[in-house]
């Protein structure tokens, strides 16, 4: 297949850049839980005709003429998502996941209105109401927490809904390795009057594919990135659920409003080109299948990483990813773990642990995942062998610390990357990592 023997004659140099990319991808471990592949058919969608239209509004309802494919293929995406996750109503417009959550803020919210939302260093999002972020600065945010063990304190959030009467309440996270209490925050979104938002972007694909369970009962509003578990283009949806509508009977033409022309301009109909054909892939049988077995790998990840001597925040995981606390030697050594096993091949990212001694940029844990490795066919065997990799370099960056003086650190990071590019351990992981991605091939002959 050559998809790309176009750009290769007319671009030589951005070729080179994405043929580059693609090898970093087929010749490394993408761990990062966050990240997953698509197919080679989602691939083509997204690289369809469609991003040369412009399609304001919905289908049947559009500014400008020529629609009648577009409201075809956003129509299929639609359905397709309503059937995969049993809601009413979906919206498959949002560029992405935040933008997808300031349309809930929009639609149901007004400016001032108090929030509740999974505290940032405790795992959660941005728009959930942390002070960097828009949603934390408009809103009055209340963010709750995870208790010693790193479990969800649902006694703090009754509690803090109780007294603060919130418009609404978010659920989900980006480093949060437990199943999310989908029941008991509906009864207190209920209790406190507030909508119950369930953010599952992370879990999306587990939740189709009947690995997690559904918020669907329990939550008013649903929001969910698109590129995760779904393994879909890099988009949003959000859906409104039957308890929403029972809620609120005009909740979804307010979150549709919200979208346009509240928030965003022409929908990417190439990206929802793209999601109509990676729900097509979900709702097939074989979805579950990896759903399932995306959570088996973590486990046995888990497992392993903990049987080598690595710290796991809640000593394990419920879901696709888990958390390395490396605060036995010292605060914020989240970096040194991250570059040393990117220089071997290993995709993570440095990630905050609930009660982090050091900041977010120099966090004191790492979060790596199996979506992307278990869409390459890998299974428990693989998982064994790369959990004692990871818990070698583990051992390996031991002695780095992370200097106490801000002005130190960027040296010492970039002296330790030097050092690393050196380091025997390093280099006969990358060895091994490329004969393990050699056997796991991911595109094939895609550029060539
Ligand atoms: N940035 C995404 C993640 O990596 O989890 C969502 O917050």
């Amino acid at each position: 297949m050559d998809r790309l023997a176009k750009l290769s004659e007319a671009d030589k140099e951005a070729f080179s850049i994405i043929k580059s990319e693609l090898e970093r991808q087929e010749d490394g471990l993408e761990m990062i839980p966050s990240e997953n592949f698509v197919s080679k058919a989602v691939l083509e969608a997204m690289g369809s005709v469609f991003t040369n239209k412009y399609s304001e509004g919905y289908p049947g309802k559009r500014y400008y003429g020529g629609n009648q494919f577009a409201d075809e293929i956003e129509t299929l995406a639609i359905e397709r998502a309503k059937k995969a996750f049993g809601v009413p109503h979906a919206n498959v417009q949002p560029y992405s996941g935040s933008p997808a959550n300031l349309a809930v803020y929009f639609a149901v919210c007004k400016k001032g209105d108090t929030i509740m939302g999974h505290n940032l260093p405790d795992g959660g999002h941005l728009t959930h109401g942390w002070k960097a972020s828009i949603t934390g600065q408009w809103f009055n945010s209340v963010p709750y927490h995870v208790k010693e063990d790193g479990y969800l304190d649902l006694d703090e959030i009754r509690r803090l809904a109780l007294e603060h009467r919130p418009k609404l309440i978010w659920v989900g996270a980006t480093a949060y390795v437990r199943e999310f209490p989908f029941e008991a925050l509906g009864k207190i979104a209920d209790e406190a009057g507030a909508y119950l938002v369930a953010d599952i972007a992370h879990v999306a694909g587990l939740v189709i594919g009947g690995a997690h369970k559904s918020p669907v009962e329990h939550a008013h509003i649903i929001t969910t990135t698109t590129h995760k578990t779904l393994r879909g283009p890099r988009g949003g949806m959000i859906m409104v659920t039957e308890k929403g509508l029972k809620n609120d009977p005009e909740l979804a033409q307010k979150i549709d409003r919200a979208i346009f022309p509240g928030l965003q301009g022409g929908p990417h109909d190439h990206t929802t080109a793209g999601i109509a054909v990676a729900l097509g892939e979900d709702l097939k049988p074989e979805f579950r299948e990896y759903a399932g077995q995306v959570v088996k790998n973590a486990k046995a990840l888990a497992e392993g990483l903990m049987k080598n001597g690595v710290k796991l925040v809640t000593n394990g995981t419920d879901n696709h990813m888990m958390l390395i606390d490396l605060t036995a030697e010292g605060p914020g050594r989240g970096v040194f773990l991250q570059n040393a096993l990117e220089l071997a091949g290993i995709t993570v990212n440095k990630n905050t642990i609930p009660n982090d001694p050091s900041s977010p940029f120099y966090p004191s844990g790492v979060r790596l995942g199996t979506p992307a490795l278990t869409t390459r066919g890998m299974k428990e065997v693989e998982m064994q062998k790369i959990a004692v990799w990871i818990a070698d370099m583990v051992n390996e960056i031991k002695k780095y610390r992370l200097p106490a003086e801000k002005s130190e650190i960027g040296g010492y990071v970039k002296n330790f990357r030097e050092e690393m590019k050196g380091n025997a351990v390093v280099n006969k992981l990358r060895a091994e990592v490329l004969g393990l991605c050699k056997k796991f091939p991911l595109y094939g002959s895609l550029m060539r």
